[in-house]
């Protein structure tokens, strides 16, 4: 069954120009491309999205890390898209990520891990629409 999940790369990814690479490696696991955007997230939107962690303390940087600056936005597709892709980005502590994955090459702190991927189908449904409300 055809899956869709939302893929940020986000600010330190872009920055660190590793856009192509993200890229590279879901198409090559087979996953496809929907929807691709450009864009710096205004705080209303980088709260709803991360809305589920507002109660944590890392909560006010995350938000600041997520709005200072372009993130690449796509809409990924294949069979078992979320678990697919939050494979290939390993776990959210980079330095617990195993190497191959994205997160375990590319990053060292858990805040800047390079990359997001929705976490179930539900809220996968969320985020699509949150980011690409025309695909809704
Ligand atoms: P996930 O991105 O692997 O699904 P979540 O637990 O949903 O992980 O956390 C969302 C994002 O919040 C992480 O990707 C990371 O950027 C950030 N984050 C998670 N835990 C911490 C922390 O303990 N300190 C700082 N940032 C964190």
């Amino acid at each position: 069954m055809t899956e869709r999940t939302l893929v940020l790369v986000k600010p330190d990814g872009v920055s660190r120009g590793l856009v192509g690479e993200v890229i590279t490696r879901l198409e090559r696991k087979g996953l496809r491309l929907v929807a691709a955007e450009l864009r710096t997230l205004d705080r209303e939107t980088a709260e709803t999205h991360y809305a589920e962690h507002r109660e944590r303390p890392f909560f006010a940087d995350l938000v600041e890390f997520i709005t200072g600056g372009p993130l690449m936005a796509l809409v990924v597709e294949g069979p078992r898209a979320i678990e697919a892709f939050r494979a290939l980005a390993g776990a959210t502590d980079p330095v617990k990520a195993g190497p191959g994955t994205i997160r375990g090459d590319f990053a060292l702190e858990v805040q800047n891990n390079i990359v997001h991927g929705s976490d179930s189908p539900e809220s996968a449904e969320r985020e699509v629409t949150l980011f690409f409300p025309n695909l809704a």
